[in-house]
């Protein structure tokens, strides 16, 4: 630093090496245009006026005032030096002057240049000054291409803007709308693109096809069923392919709050494995090609996931395992990323619902205190499973883990489970406990994860096997007539009611005999054997053959309903279920005897030209009809009917495990290998 306190190589004040204190000097200048009279400014060379002290005093005191040309060289010298001063500030290098005046518009735009001037290149090497004039040119030819570059900018936006105003409100909305498509389109690319997952070893499958009962009359009967499952899928093809369901009579698409308002071909994702197992490989094809093209799960949709999970994830995930066709896993993989936002409470136990587009989640109002329904939290963990299994991502797996850990810890009434549980508090809603609606699959699914670990998730046959050691002790009776039920027990009360629900229990008893505690496998095959029977029996009390909603087993009442909204018949499976896991553990004629009434029964009054129908009244001769094809009447009823009359190699039990909405998955043979998430669960 000089003495002028500047950085600048060579200042004014360098220029008279004589003089002291430039910064007093410079002041000085100001007094000089007042009075003239500082002869410090003269050269101290060659002076003729003898050296001063400061102050006015200092003057020569013979003579007050310059003389005429001593004032004129005064006035020459401080013009000179002016001057100089001047002119050296623009001798000064550029990047000095420029910085501190130049601060237009461009300077802010314009990208800093880290330039060879301010000590660096852009590979870091360190510049020394006086050697980069090449380098400075090159600068301000990159400045000034930038701030072409720019002005050229600002004239073409100035222009389009000119343009768009010009433009009509129409076509400036049409354009807006152009522009949304294309973000939508790029969106949607992203969201259903094909993700490639990990390869898994595909689980041994067996017994996927075939299945002629060696009988003639089976025989026949199954290639009765076979023609039915082709008149409801052909009917659906023709009236309501794409929609949910199908109105028989009105002969249109028809759909349930379960799935929103949406259009997701639920029959269609319902049926496929059934198609599958009866060979009506012509009809899958035609599922598959719907699925591949249309199917797409980012609708603004409020569905249950429940009734999702059960039908649609498990029906992907047969259809699956059967096919091998990989558009199955990848939907299924999908949906179930849709569902993952439901878990999002304050305990981890899923909401009821789940909008699809948008991920909210909230419970059915009717449902106790806001609560969840443990039929529904608790009917996740065989899909969930599998998915863990088919992807490597861990989520699946930890959230089903959690509601069991959850469940675990809390205390039971009685040892029962009640239908209803709050997934904000974890608390117990009504104590109401059913082996029918609300709680039914929750114990199935217990036993049907112990079964398709290959028996090794015994926690999960602990908690089926304690659960269903309070059931017995608190809700199964048997009836003045011998008839053995299940009743619901509701706040310390047992209702000898039963629901067409609760029958699919007589085939979890009996599925569940093998590795039963205590050595009572004979006791639930027996037990499984009672429930078929009533049953059977509340279907046989009927005019039409066909069992109701709900029976009674009170006041000299034997499996016969009573009030008239629980007359209905809706297509519904669970008798014809057990009928078949009967019939495969025990082979009595029996049991394909029922099961060929059932049939029967449902052809005669619920078929019609456009597919079956549900009916009303069980028990009037002229039963009006409600006009739906359940989608579950094809993914189950006659799914199990058409085993009910095949041989027992086709879906051995060994190496399948049917979900609650009859999807056969295979059963994980994992040996020593872990699920990932198997550590500790996380939400
Ligand atoms: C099916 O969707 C499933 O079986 C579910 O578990 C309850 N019942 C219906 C059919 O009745």
């Amino acid at each position: 630093m000089n003495e002028c306190g500047t950085h600048r190589k060579q200042s004014p004040c360098s220029l008279q090496p004589q003089m002291t204190e430039c910064a007093k000097r410079a002041i000085n200048l100001n007094s000089i245009g007042r009075n003239m009279t500082t002869p410090a400014l003269l050269p101290l060379s060659g002076r003729r006026i003898p050296t001063l002290s400061p102050g006015a005093s200092s003057f020569p005191h013979h003579r007050a005032t310059l003389r005429l040309s001593e004032k004129f060289i005064l006035l020459l010298i401080l013009s000179a030096f002016i001057t100089l001063c001047f002119g050296a500030f623009f001798f000064l290098p550029d990047n000095s002057k420029h910085k501190r005046f130049d601060l237009g518009l461009e300077d802010v735009l314009i990208p800093h240049i880290d330039s060879p001037k301010e000590g660096k290149h852009a590979s870091g090497q360190v510049v020394i000054h006086g050697q980069g004039g090449h380098d400075e040119h090159r600068h301000r030819e990159e400045e000034e291409s930038l701030r072409d570059k720019i002005r050229a900018d600002h004239e073409r936006a100035l222009q389009e803007a000119k343009e768009k105003l010009r433009k009509s409100r129409e076509e400036l909305q049409a354009e807006i709308q152009t522009e949304k498509n294309k973000v939508m389109e790029d969106l949607k690319k992203k969201d259903t693109g094909p993700k490639p997952l990990p390869p898994v070893p595909m689980p041994k499958v067996a017994g996927v096809s075939d299945g002629e009962p060696p009988e003639p009359d089976v025989k026949e009967k199954r290639d009765k069923i076979r023609e039915m499952m082709k008149h409801a899928w052909d009917s659906y093809r023709q009236y309501g392919w794409g929609h949910n369901e199908l109105k028989p009579l009105a002969k249109k698409g028809h759909s349930t709050n379960i799935f929103g308002n949406s259009q997701l071909g639920a029959t269609i994702v319902d049926a496929l494995d059934t198609l599958y197992i009866m060979g009506l490989h012509e009809e899958f094809r035609d599922g598959q090609e719907w699925i591949e093209q249309n199917l797409d799960f980012g609708v603004n949709a409020e569905v249950s996931v429940f009734e999702v999970n059960i039908r649609f994830i498990g029906g992907l995930l047969a259809a699956y395992y059967l096919s091998g066709q990989e558009v199955f896993k990848l939907k299924a993989v999908q949906l179930a990323e849709k569902l993952l936002p439901a878990f999002n409470t304050p305990t981890g136990i899923p909401w009821a619902m789940v909008n699809l587009k948008s991920g909210v989640g909230r419970n059915w109002g009717w449902a106790s205190a806001g609560s969840s329904i443990l039929a529904e939290f608790g009917t996740l963990h065989m899909e969930f499973v599998h998915l863990t299994y088919l992807t490597g991502n861990p989520a699946y797996y930890q959230k089903v883990m959690h509601i069991r850990k959850l469940l675990a810890k809390m205390d039971r009434p009685n040892g029962l489970y009640p239908n209803y549980l709050n997934p904000r508090t974890g608390r117990w809603g009504q104590h109401h406990t059913s082996v029918g609606g609300l709680g039914d699959s929750f114990y199935e699914y217990l036993l049907k994860a112990w079964l398709m670990s290959d028996k090794t998730d015994t926690e999960a046959r602990k908690t089926y096997d304690d659960a269903i050691e309070a059931i017995e002790r608190h809700l199964i009776r048997k009836s003045n007539g011998g008839l053995t039920f299940i009743g619901e027990w509701k706040n310390g009360h047992l209702e000898r009611k039963m629901g067409h629900l609760a029958c699919f229990a007589g085939g979890m008893f009996a599925l569940g005999a093998d590795g039963s505690p205590d050595d009572k496998a004979g006791h639930y095959l027996q037990l499984g054997a009672e429930i078929a029977h009533t049953c059977h029996e509340s279907y046989d009390r009927t005019v039409l053959k066909l069992g109701p909603e709900a029976f009674k087993f009170d006041s000299g009442l034997e499996a016969v309903a009573v009030r008239q909204n629980e007359k209905y018949y809706i297509l519904r499976p669970e008798v014809i279920e057990t009928y078949w896991y009967m019939w495969r553990f025990t082979h009595d004629p029996k049991y394909r005897q029922w099961g060929w009434e059932a049939a029967q029964a449902i052809d005669k009054y619920c078929r019609v030209s456009g597919g079956f129908s549900g009916v009303k009244d069980v028990y009037s001769s002229n039963p009006t009809y409600d006009d739906v094809q359940q989608s579950f009447f094809l993914a189950e009823t006659l799914k199990y009917l058409y085993l009910l009359f095949s041989s027992d190699d086709l879906m051995p039990l060994e190496s399948w495990v049917f979900n609650t909405e009859a999807h056969p998955l295979p059963v994980l043979h994992l040996g020593n290998i872990t699920l990932p998430g198997s550590e500790p669960a996380q939400r």
